[in-house]
């Protein structure tokens, strides 16, 4: 159960963050503003307290504090992030998180992004992907071991992130983008895959019992509406334009 989120206001310069979705226009800051407070209150109206905390000039991408560290119960890992332009983000999440949890790091050689580690229940997945190395999953495997948490690690070929095509949606159910419904480490879950066009849906959140979807992709709608939960689908456009999603914009956690 979530009781706490921290998220972080997009700065000005957001829109010169990292992004290979020129295709999709310039991001705007005025909305960008409109769309992340509309993410905060759906936040606060499911009953969780939100931290806002400023924006970091010197990183464009630091509002997406999803890759500055995961949370558990126990204690929080801040990461150290695999993109150079973004490592130094996680300094600034260290003590906003140090309020509520005791706290450990991935360092040296190892690498690892927020974004690319899923839990369910007592596993996590990680991906290994542009971002997080393998010392860096060992790391963390290491870290949460010790709470009783089993680690599994998923090779990432395609998108940013783990999270970027593969979700939890409640129960056994995972919400996966095509290129991960073969994939072997996801055995003994029920996969519902992202009808074409929609991977971007793929990044949908599990809040307690509700699921937030981006708004614009109806076979993905449809596939959370037959879960029973409670769906709630938000603009996403801008962060979209940046390679980010709902998941990205947020550290939830019980405190
Ligand atoms: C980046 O490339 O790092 C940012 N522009 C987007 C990060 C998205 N984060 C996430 O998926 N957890």
């Amino acid at each position: 159960m979530f009781t706490h989120a921290i998220i972080r206001t997009p700065g000005e310069n957001f829109a010169q963050g990292l992004t290979i979705s020129g295709h999709l226009g310039i991001a705007d800051y005025s909305l960008m503003l409109k769309q992340h407070e509309a993410y905060a209150e759906t936040l606060r109206s499911l009953g969780l307290t939100v931290d806002v905390l400023k924006a970091l000039p010197a990183y464009p991408d630091a509002h997406f504090v999803e890759d500055t560290a995961v949370v558990t119960a126990e204690v929080a890992v801040i990461s150290n992030p695999g993109a150079p332009a973004r490592n130094g983000e996680q300094v600034s999440i260290e003590p906003a998180l140090a309020k509520y949890k005791p706290v450990a790091r991935i360092e040296g050689a190892g690498t690892l992004d927020g974004g690319d580690v899923l839990q369910v229940e007592k596993r996590f997945f990680v991906g290994l992907s542009e971002r997080t190395n393998v010392e860096g999953a060992r790391q963390f495997a290491r870290i949460v071991g010790e709470h009783g948490y089993e680690t599994v690690s998923v090779p990432v070929g395609q998108g940013l992130h783990f999270k970027s095509g593969v979700n939890h949606i409640g129960g056994k159910r995972l919400l996966v983008t095509p290129d991960f419904s073969g994939c072997e480490a996801l055995q003994g879950y029920e996969l519902f895959v992202t009808p074409h066009g929609e991977d971007y849906a793929a990044n949908t959140l599990l809040i307690n019992d509700t699921l937030i979807t981006p708004s614009g992709f109806p076979g993905v709608r449809a596939i959370l509406d037959a879960t029973g939960l409670n769906v709630v689908e938000l603009d996403m456009s801008e962060t979209r334009k940046m390679d980010g999603g709902l998941t990205c914009l947020s550290l939830r956690f019980s405190a």
